[in-house]
Protein backbone atom coordinates (compact mmCIF):
# COMPACT_ATOMS: atom_id res chain seq x y z
CA UNK A 1 0.00 0.00 0.00
CA UNK A 2 1.37 3.33 -1.37
CA UNK A 3 1.41 6.57 1.49
CA UNK A 4 2.05 9.64 1.45
CA UNK A 5 3.96 10.99 4.11
CA UNK A 6 4.62 15.27 3.45
CA UNK A 7 7.49 16.56 5.67
CA UNK A 8 7.79 20.05 6.62
CA UNK A 9 10.98 21.52 7.73
CA UNK A 10 10.15 23.62 11.65
CA UNK A 11 13.20 24.29 12.91
CA UNK A 12 15.78 21.49 13.43
CA UNK A 13 12.71 19.39 12.73
CA UNK A 14 10.10 17.90 9.94
CA UNK A 15 6.62 17.74 11.06
CA UNK A 16 4.62 15.03 8.87
CA UNK A 17 1.59 14.73 7.52
CA UNK A 18 -0.61 11.68 7.41
CA UNK A 19 -2.64 11.46 4.12
CA UNK A 20 -4.78 9.41 5.06
CA UNK A 21 -6.51 9.57 1.41
CA UNK A 22 -3.42 8.29 -0.51
CA UNK A 23 -3.14 5.66 2.58
CA UNK A 24 -6.32 4.35 1.51
CA UNK A 25 -7.25 5.08 -2.23
CA UNK A 26 -4.56 3.76 -4.17
CA UNK A 27 -6.32 4.49 -7.38
CA UNK A 28 -7.66 7.69 -6.22
CA UNK A 29 -4.23 9.71 -5.59
CA UNK A 30 -3.88 12.87 -3.41
CA UNK A 31 -6.70 15.42 -3.37
CA UNK A 32 -4.40 18.12 -2.48
CA UNK A 33 -6.19 21.23 -1.20
CA UNK A 34 -9.49 21.05 0.90
CA UNK A 35 -12.06 23.51 -0.79
CA UNK A 36 -14.56 22.97 2.47
CA UNK A 37 -12.01 23.88 4.87
CA UNK A 38 -11.41 26.97 3.07
CA UNK A 39 -13.00 29.73 5.16
CA UNK A 40 -12.34 28.74 8.01
CA UNK A 41 -9.89 30.57 8.67
CA UNK A 42 -8.45 31.95 12.31
CA UNK A 43 -7.26 30.34 15.55
CA UNK A 44 -8.85 28.43 17.58
CA UNK A 45 -6.90 26.13 20.26
CA UNK A 46 -3.21 26.28 21.70
CA UNK A 47 -0.15 24.47 20.13
CA UNK A 48 1.00 21.58 22.45
CA UNK A 49 3.92 19.23 21.41
CA UNK A 50 2.99 15.65 21.18
CA UNK A 51 3.98 13.70 24.33
CA UNK A 52 6.95 11.10 24.09
CA UNK A 53 6.86 7.61 24.58
CA UNK A 54 9.11 6.60 27.96
CA UNK A 55 9.95 3.38 27.79
CA UNK A 56 8.75 0.69 30.47
CA UNK A 57 11.56 -0.85 32.46
CA UNK A 58 12.60 -3.32 30.10
CA UNK A 59 13.12 -0.51 27.61
CA UNK A 60 10.21 -1.28 25.88
CA UNK A 61 7.57 0.65 23.60
CA UNK A 62 4.21 0.12 24.74
CA UNK A 63 1.48 0.99 22.26
CA UNK A 64 -2.17 0.40 23.43
CA UNK A 65 -4.43 0.47 20.55
CA UNK A 66 -7.76 1.48 22.19
CA UNK A 67 -10.74 3.92 22.32
CA UNK A 68 -10.55 7.49 24.51
CA UNK A 69 -12.65 10.36 24.58
CA UNK A 70 -10.21 13.21 22.86
CA UNK A 71 -11.38 16.88 22.33
CA UNK A 72 -11.17 18.66 19.28
CA UNK A 73 -12.41 22.54 19.09
CA UNK A 74 -14.01 22.29 22.78
CA UNK A 75 -16.14 19.10 21.12
CA UNK A 76 -15.78 15.82 23.11
CA UNK A 77 -15.30 12.58 20.63
CA UNK A 78 -14.76 8.83 21.15
CA UNK A 79 -11.76 7.61 18.33
CA UNK A 80 -9.47 4.72 17.96
CA UNK A 81 -6.30 6.37 19.77
CA UNK A 82 -2.82 4.62 20.61
CA UNK A 83 -2.07 5.07 24.23
CA UNK A 84 -5.74 6.99 24.48
CA UNK A 85 -4.23 10.43 22.70
CA UNK A 86 -5.08 12.33 19.41
CA UNK A 87 -2.55 11.22 17.66
CA UNK A 88 -0.27 8.85 19.26
CA UNK A 89 2.47 9.88 21.13
CA UNK A 90 6.23 10.31 19.72
CA UNK A 91 8.70 7.80 19.52
CA UNK A 92 11.94 9.33 19.76
CA UNK A 93 15.31 6.94 18.99
CA UNK A 94 18.53 8.36 20.48
CA UNK A 95 21.35 8.25 17.82
CA UNK A 96 23.83 5.33 18.32
CA UNK A 97 24.52 2.00 16.48
CA UNK A 98 23.42 -1.66 17.05
CA UNK A 99 19.92 -0.22 17.87
CA UNK A 100 17.20 -3.14 18.54
CA UNK A 101 14.05 -0.98 19.11
CA UNK A 102 11.35 -3.07 21.11
CA UNK A 103 7.63 -1.97 20.91
CA UNK A 104 4.55 -3.94 22.06
CA UNK A 105 1.42 -3.39 20.82
CA UNK A 106 -1.88 -3.89 22.26
CA UNK A 107 -5.00 -4.63 20.98
CA UNK A 108 -7.26 -2.99 23.65
CA UNK A 109 -10.59 -3.77 22.03
CA UNK A 110 -12.69 -6.59 23.26
CA UNK A 111 -14.24 -7.86 20.05
CA UNK A 112 -14.61 -7.09 16.22
CA UNK A 113 -16.25 -4.69 14.49
CA UNK A 114 -17.69 -5.19 11.24
CA UNK A 115 -20.13 -2.48 11.59
CA UNK A 116 -22.51 -1.01 9.44
CA UNK A 117 -21.03 1.87 7.75
CA UNK A 118 -22.79 5.27 6.25
CA UNK A 119 -21.73 4.76 2.71
CA UNK A 120 -19.42 2.18 0.75
CA UNK A 121 -19.64 4.13 -2.61
CA UNK A 122 -22.19 1.94 -4.01
CA UNK A 123 -20.24 -1.46 -2.53
CA UNK A 124 -23.07 -2.07 0.18
CA UNK A 125 -23.08 -1.51 3.67
CA UNK A 126 -21.05 -3.35 5.50
CA UNK A 127 -17.18 -3.31 5.62
CA UNK A 128 -16.38 -6.85 5.08
CA UNK A 129 -12.81 -5.66 7.07
CA UNK A 130 -12.91 -5.80 10.80
CA UNK A 131 -12.03 -1.72 11.81
CA UNK A 132 -11.14 -3.03 15.10
CA UNK A 133 -8.07 -5.65 14.41
CA UNK A 134 -4.75 -3.78 13.78
CA UNK A 135 -0.68 -4.08 13.63
CA UNK A 136 1.89 -1.59 13.34
CA UNK A 137 4.37 -0.40 10.32
CA UNK A 138 7.44 1.78 10.85
CA UNK A 139 7.05 4.11 8.57
CA UNK A 140 10.72 5.08 6.81
CA UNK A 141 12.32 2.60 8.69
CA UNK A 142 15.05 0.62 6.70
CA UNK A 143 14.25 -2.19 8.48
CA UNK A 144 13.16 -6.44 7.82
CA UNK A 145 9.72 -6.72 6.07
CA UNK A 146 9.06 -10.29 7.68
CA UNK A 147 10.65 -10.91 11.55
CA UNK A 148 13.62 -9.75 13.42
CA UNK A 149 16.78 -11.39 12.89
CA UNK A 150 16.93 -14.93 14.27
CA UNK A 151 18.86 -13.93 18.18
CA UNK A 152 19.06 -16.70 19.90
CA UNK A 153 20.54 -14.00 22.72
CA UNK A 154 17.24 -12.35 22.80
CA UNK A 155 14.40 -14.87 22.83
CA UNK A 156 11.13 -13.00 22.43
CA UNK A 157 8.93 -14.83 25.58
CA UNK A 158 5.60 -13.83 26.62
CA UNK A 159 2.59 -13.60 24.66
CA UNK A 160 2.95 -11.33 21.39
CA UNK A 161 5.86 -13.19 20.11
CA UNK A 162 6.34 -14.81 16.41
CA UNK A 163 7.72 -18.49 16.31
CA UNK A 164 10.53 -19.45 17.04
CA UNK A 165 10.64 -17.37 19.90
CA UNK A 166 11.30 -14.27 17.93
CA UNK A 167 9.83 -10.70 17.55
CA UNK A 168 7.90 -9.43 14.58
CA UNK A 169 9.51 -7.10 12.20
CA UNK A 170 7.96 -4.84 10.27
CA UNK A 171 5.50 -7.18 8.72
CA UNK A 172 2.39 -5.66 7.84
CA UNK A 173 0.81 -8.62 7.11
CA UNK A 174 0.19 -9.80 10.13
CA UNK A 175 -3.21 -9.34 12.04
CA UNK A 176 -3.73 -8.47 15.89
CA UNK A 177 -6.93 -8.70 16.86
CA UNK A 178 -8.99 -7.52 19.64
CA UNK A 179 -7.85 -8.52 23.16
CA UNK A 180 -4.10 -9.73 21.53
CA UNK A 181 -0.90 -8.17 21.20
CA UNK A 182 2.46 -8.30 19.15
CA UNK A 183 5.95 -7.53 20.50
CA UNK A 184 7.99 -5.98 17.40
CA UNK A 185 11.33 -5.31 17.07
CA UNK A 186 13.11 -3.26 14.62
CA UNK A 187 16.74 -3.79 14.17
CA UNK A 188 17.23 0.01 12.32
CA UNK A 189 21.14 -0.36 12.37
CA UNK A 190 21.08 -4.00 10.68
CA UNK A 191 22.35 -3.38 7.21
CA UNK A 192 24.64 0.19 8.72
CA UNK A 193 23.92 3.12 10.89
CA UNK A 194 20.45 4.62 10.14
CA UNK A 195 20.09 7.56 8.44
CA UNK A 196 18.50 9.93 11.00
CA UNK A 197 15.34 11.18 9.89
CA UNK A 198 11.49 12.56 11.04
CA UNK A 199 9.60 9.12 10.15
CA UNK A 200 6.11 7.98 11.54
CA UNK A 201 4.66 4.72 12.57
CA UNK A 202 0.72 3.61 12.02
CA UNK A 203 -1.40 0.84 11.52
CA UNK A 204 -1.19 -1.09 7.89
CA UNK A 205 -3.67 -3.80 8.64
CA UNK A 206 -5.61 -4.10 4.94
CA UNK A 207 -9.16 -2.79 4.74
CA UNK A 208 -8.90 -1.10 8.06
CA UNK A 209 -5.69 1.30 7.83
CA UNK A 210 -8.38 4.40 6.95
CA UNK A 211 -10.43 4.32 9.52
CA UNK A 212 -7.64 4.02 12.16
CA UNK A 213 -5.41 6.39 10.70
CA UNK A 214 -8.15 8.72 10.02
CA UNK A 215 -8.84 8.47 13.69
CA UNK A 216 -5.26 9.78 14.83
CA UNK A 217 -3.95 6.35 15.16
CA UNK A 218 -0.26 7.56 14.23
CA UNK A 219 2.42 9.44 16.20
CA UNK A 220 5.92 10.46 14.93
CA UNK A 221 8.99 8.24 14.83
CA UNK A 222 12.21 10.57 15.29
CA UNK A 223 15.46 8.51 14.47
CA UNK A 224 18.71 10.91 15.73
CA UNK A 225 22.32 11.28 14.31
CA UNK A 226 24.95 13.33 12.99
CA UNK A 227 22.48 15.33 11.69
CA UNK A 228 21.03 16.77 14.72
CA UNK A 229 24.83 17.98 16.07
CA UNK A 230 25.05 20.35 12.66
CA UNK A 231 26.05 23.75 13.62
CA UNK A 232 22.79 25.93 13.56
CA UNK A 233 20.62 23.14 14.09
CA UNK A 234 21.72 21.50 16.86
CA UNK A 235 20.84 24.86 19.28
CA UNK A 236 17.68 25.01 16.97
CA UNK A 237 14.06 24.83 18.23
CA UNK A 238 12.63 21.82 18.18
CA UNK A 239 9.08 21.21 17.11
CA UNK A 240 7.57 18.23 15.88
CA UNK A 241 4.12 18.70 14.19
CA UNK A 242 1.76 15.40 13.32
CA UNK A 243 -0.61 16.69 10.92
CA UNK A 244 -3.50 14.70 10.93
CA UNK A 245 -7.07 15.01 9.43
CA UNK A 246 -10.04 13.77 11.75
CA UNK A 247 -13.58 15.13 9.62
CA UNK A 248 -14.54 16.74 12.93
CA UNK A 249 -17.40 18.24 10.91
CA UNK A 250 -18.50 15.50 8.85
CA UNK A 251 -21.98 14.47 9.37
CA UNK A 252 -21.07 10.74 10.01
CA UNK A 253 -18.80 11.99 12.56
CA UNK A 254 -20.88 12.00 15.93
CA UNK A 255 -19.89 13.88 18.86
CA UNK A 256 -20.16 12.55 22.22
CA UNK A 257 -23.58 13.56 24.43
CA UNK A 258 -23.36 15.05 27.52
CA UNK A 259 -22.68 12.54 30.28
CA UNK A 260 -21.77 9.86 27.86
CA UNK A 261 -18.74 8.06 28.26
CA UNK A 262 -16.81 6.93 25.52
CA UNK A 263 -16.36 2.99 24.75
CA UNK A 264 -15.60 0.87 21.80
CA UNK A 265 -19.24 0.15 21.03
CA UNK A 266 -19.71 3.93 20.71
CA UNK A 267 -17.28 5.15 18.76
CA UNK A 268 -17.78 8.75 16.57
CA UNK A 269 -16.38 7.92 13.68
CA UNK A 270 -19.49 6.08 11.75
CA UNK A 271 -18.36 6.34 8.13
CA UNK A 272 -15.08 5.89 7.35
CA UNK A 273 -15.53 7.22 3.76
CA UNK A 274 -15.96 10.63 5.71
CA UNK A 275 -11.65 11.01 4.93
CA UNK A 276 -12.94 12.30 1.30
CA UNK A 277 -14.58 15.40 2.51
CA UNK A 278 -14.05 18.21 5.25
CA UNK A 279 -11.16 16.92 7.05
CA UNK A 280 -10.01 19.50 9.39
CA UNK A 281 -6.42 19.13 9.68
CA UNK A 282 -5.00 18.96 13.26
CA UNK A 283 -1.72 19.75 14.27
CA UNK A 284 -0.74 17.61 17.21
CA UNK A 285 -4.49 17.28 18.13
CA UNK A 286 -5.40 20.59 17.93
CA UNK A 287 -7.16 22.32 15.57
CA UNK A 288 -5.79 25.17 13.99
CA UNK A 289 -3.44 26.29 16.83
CA UNK A 290 -1.21 29.57 17.54
CA UNK A 291 2.17 28.29 18.92
CU1 LIG B 1 3.26 4.29 6.09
Amino acid sequence: MRQATNLFRVGSRFAIWTNITAAMFLAGGLTGCNDESEGQKGPVETYVDSPEVVPNTDGVVELHYKPAEVTVDGRRFCLRTYNGMLNGPTIRIPAGTNRKIKVDLYNDFTHSDYREIASMMGHGKHSCHDFNVTNLHAHGAHVQPNFATDDPNDPCEGAGCAEGKRYYGDNVLISVPSGQSARYRWDIDEDETHHEGTNWYHPHIHGSTAIQVMDGVAGALIMEGPLDEVEGIKNAKERVMVMTQVPIDHENMRELAEGETCTEDNLSSLDFLAIETLRATLINGKLRPTL
